[in-house]
């Protein structure tokens, strides 16, 4: 087949996941499991929709938006359905009437913020500047509460849960996991599990810390201070993430004739914290677990710590050790018995679990993060060489939720609306 027959034959089935999705007031992460608009998978939707159908795409980003509370924070979860077919779901968040939620189920917690990025995608594909009257502001006010309480001095941004990281069941968690709370067993009613072979997915002790950390955080309607926090975990990968966002909310403030100097200090401030967060005996970026004050060296064995490559936040000399290792065959690239990367961790680590969520396996929007990196650094032919090596893993698997990276063969949730959204935008970047 040539190439031109299997890149369309990718928009097609892309485009054909994101409609089969829709469930009209937002676009679910896959037809089944996920009920709900999650924040990360709504701004990467975004991108996917930016180049078959801005409107549409707009409509994601103000749904999304809806589901903001007052203090600016949006949440890791808009509930639209109110359903109890995921667990933890709107009954277990409980936030109705806690002061500064929306009116609309969400949860108290929040998720990486992509979406100023993705507007940017957007507004560069179908400039709309009532659009961007509308979001960007919402968008700053996201950011301003991200800089007030989830970060310490100048320090990495903090997370409060490892489901705010997107990256849940990461190894780099396990320590500081390891000494949350645990919910009673009893109290669990796990939905996921139902969807997906239990080897896939996260453990049953994961599930109960998660919903200790939960449980705690509902006492004080999800705002503790930052000191108390029983879960306080400075992450390299999600203030990677926020960096290049407040570079892109800049970017879209120009179009609203304004400077964004508050975001572009911002920015300043989480890219030296990436470079205080450089450790020069792992030649990596560390976590900080804020509870022990002290650097996560298992964050070295796990793909978000190359995610300042996406922020534009390292070195020359970082940058080149980022790239290596992602092409390493013993690391995160693809080898003889495992052709297919970046994995999720470490081929090397004692922790890695080919076929586990984030503990091995290979995610199509951490490749995207990675491409966008290093396309950003110039290095033009590795950006092409990661992004033909993803679409190839889609064209030959389908486009799934995560991927093996010994067999390629799709795992989690089929017909996942990033994976085919990223596509979308892979088959532009080629
Ligand atoms: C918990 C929806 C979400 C993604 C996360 C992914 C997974 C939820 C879960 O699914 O998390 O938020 O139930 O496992 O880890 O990145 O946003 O696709």
């Amino acid at each position: 087949m040539t190439a031109s027959i299997i890149q369309r034959g990718l928009r097609t089935t892309a485009e054909g996941i994101l409609t089969g999705n829709d469930r009209g007031t937002y676009i679910a992460p896959g037809p089944h499991q996920y009920p709900g608009q999650w924040n990360w998978d709504a701004a990467l939707v975004t991108i996917g929709l930016a180049h078959i159908d801005p409107p549409r795409a707009r409509h994601e980003a103000l749904q999304l938006l809806r589901g903001q509370w007052r203090d600016g924070m949006v949440p890791h979860i808009v509930f639209w359905d109110q359903t109890e077919s995921y667990f933890p779901g709107p009954g277990v968040w409980n936030t109705e009437g806690m002061a500064g939620a929306p009116t609309v189920a969400v949860t108290g917690i929040s998720q990486p913020p992509v979406l100023a990025s993705a507007i940017r995608i957007l507004h560069e594909r179908d400039p709309d500047i009532g659009f961007l009257e509308r979001v960007v502001p919402a968008i700053e006010e996201w950011h301003c509460w991200l800089d007030k309480h989830r970060r310490r001095r100048s320090g990495l941004v903090t997370i409060f849960h490892p489901w705010e990281s997107g990256t849940d069941n990461s190894p780099r968690f396990d320590d500081a996991l390891g000494r949350a709370p645990k919910a009673d067993r009893a109290s669990l009613s796990r939905e996921d599990t139902r969807h997906v072979p239990p080897a896939q997915r996260p453990t049953t002790d994961d599930y109960q810390h998660y919903l200790g950390i939960l449980e705690t955080l509902r006492q004080s309607d999800y705002r503790p201070e930052l000191d108390a926090a029983i879960f306080a975990y400075g992450d390299v990968g999600f203030t990677s993430i926020l960096a290049r966002a407040e570079l892109d909310l800049v970017e879209l403030w120009g179009h609203l004739g304004e400077t964004g100097a508050a975001g572009r200090m911002r920015e300043r401030s989480l890219t030296a914290a990436l470079g205080d967060a450089w450790d020069p005996a792992t030649r990596r970026f560390l976590d900080q677990d804020l509870r022990t004050g002290k650097p996560v060296t298992g964050s070295a064995e796990c793909l978000s710590g190359l995610l300042p490559l996406y922020a534009g936040g390292s070195d020359p000399d970082q940058t080149a050790e980022i790239v290596n290792a992602l092409w390493d065959p013993g690391q995160f690239g693809p080898s003889e018995d495992s052709p297919w990367g970046a994995t999720s961790v470490a081929k090397t680590s004692p922790l890695f679990e080919p076929a586990r969520y984030w503990r091995g396996p290979v995610w199509a929007n951490m490749n995207w993060f990675l491409v966008r990196g290093l396309q950003t650094e110039g290095l033009h032919e590795e950006a092409a060489r990661l992004c033909n090596h993803t679409l190839d893993l889609v064209a030959r698997n389908g486009m799934f939720e995560y991927y093996h990276p010994r067999t390629g063969q799709g795992m989690g949730s089929r017909d996942f609306s990033w994976t085919a959204a990223l596509t979308l935008d892979l088959l532009e970047r080629q």
